[in-house]
């Protein structure tokens, strides 16, 4: 049977050519089949966009508990991205709310401060974009923008102490190497509140499991915002401000933003206005790994649903899984606690002693309390999407 997206794309005379550049008939978490691509270093990714690369890591690739960096997602805005030489890379620090300017190269950085490692997961604000309906303009993500890695590198907290942070201090703007090959598109900017830059949760990693950041995940040095979607996540970090003004770059005051109050997450109140807020944390969510949309079970087999839940850092309460459409939930079995900005590894039992179709939905519950709903909250950028997913197989 065709998916609704496969439905779509054979109405469009797209579906035979997806299908001929897909000849291992990889799945996407809705099923659909998609086209890979490799990225010079990295593995066979699904292809969203050429240029600038956008490039989302297959089902399949999110089963390990940690992300591998050869099939770990890559999300650009703009296409002119050097290869950065590590050993001439420097780090810029200062701004009007810095008592000092620094200049760090690597070896400083890495020798200067307290090492510092975190696990977690680092999730586009636009994963799932592509199972918005109505559909809304951007990246059509599936389900796998997102990753889960161990980051080494220093805490941001410990630079910016160093540089000194005046009383005055508002807001912390954080710049990459990469640029845009047209004038008139905007840099890739962000700013995070001050507060949230000297949480000690978020560092400046020069490492994703152990290994130097590959080129496509920010090497030689990338923030890391554990909670917080990706997008403040910048790579490539080669000039850190401090100022005690809301930044008002591009990136900040026209994208990544959500309807003011339409989610209850972090605020950052110094962009907010009255119509628009900047997206912050990530909402409660899971994702089923296994079994694959449109397997085929043996009745009376052993099967299993597992997959993984997270959610912005309270942690995974508990992870709840119903196949009686949605009328009773039981609890699955939720893996180690591997700190609480991972995603967490949850599996159940599937009960396959009748024939025909089975529609297993999964919904997330974390420690603050929260749970994933049933329905999409609009928004115009297609962000946020938690709504509880269905994966439909055959029971024969
Ligand atoms: N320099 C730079 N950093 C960036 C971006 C970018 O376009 N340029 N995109 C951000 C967004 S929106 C996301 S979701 C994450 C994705 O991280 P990844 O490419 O390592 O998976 O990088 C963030 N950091
Ligand atoms: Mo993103």
């Amino acid at each position: 049977m065709l998916s609704r997206r496969d439905a779509l794309l054979a109405a469009a005379g797209l579906l035979a050519a997806r299908a001929g550049a897909n000849p291992g008939g990889e799945v996407a978490a809705d099923g659909a089949a998609e086209s890979l691509r490799v990225l010079p270093g990295k593995k066979p990714l699904i292809q969203r966009v050429f240029r600038p690369p956008n490039f989302e890591t297959p089902l399949a690739d999110l089963v390990p508990l940690y992300t591998a960096n050869s099939t770990f997602f890559v999300r650009y805005h703009l296409a002119n991205i050097p290869r950065v030489d590590a050993a001439a890379w420097r780090l810029q620090v200062g701004g009007p709310s810095a008592q000092r300017t620094l200049t760090l190269s690597l070896k400083e950085l890495r020798s200067g401060f307290e090492h510092a490692t975190i696990v977690a997961l680092n999730q586009c604000s636009g994963n799932r974009r592509g199972l918005f309906t109505p559909r809304v303009p951007g990246v059509q993500w599936g389900s796998g923008a997102m990753g889960n890695a161990r980051w080494s590198g220093v805490r941001l907290r410990d630079v910016l102490h160093k540089a000194g942070v005046a009383g005055d201090a508002l807001e912390v703007v954080l710049n990459g190497t990469d640029s845009s090959v047209l004038p008139a598109t905007p840099d890739f900017v962000k700013s995070l509140p001050i507060d949230r830059a000297l949480d000690e949760s978020t560092l400046i990693a020069f490492e994703m499991n152990g290994e130097p950041l590959p080129h496509w995940n920010g090497a030689p040095a990338r923030l890391v915002v554990p909670g917080w979607t990706g997008t403040y996540w910048v790579k490539h970090l080669s000039e850190i401000r401090i100022q005690p003004n809301a930044f008002d770059g591009f990136w900040m005051k026209s994208a990544y933003r959500l309807p003011t109050g339409a989610f209850a997450t972090a605020r950052f109140v110094s962009q907010e206005n009255t119509d628009t807020t900047p997206i912050t944390e990530m909402l409660v969510n899971s994702l089923i790994t296994s079994p694959v949309p449109g397997t085929r079970l043996r009745r009376g087999e052993p099967a299993r649903v597992a997959g993984k839940a997270w959610d912005a850092g309270s942690g995974i309460a508990a992870v709840e899984i119903s196949i009686d459409g949605r009328q009773s939930w039981r609890d699955a079995r939720l893996g180690p606690d591997i700190g609480r900005f991972a995603w967490r590894e949850f599996q159940l039992p599937l009960d396959t002693s009748r024939s025909g179709p089975l529609e297993i939905a999964v919904r997330a519950r974390s420690r603050n309390g929260a749970l994933q709903p049933d329905h999409l909250t609009p928004n115009p950028s297609g962000y946020h999407d938690n709504m509880v997913q269905i994966t439909r197989v055959e029971v024969s």
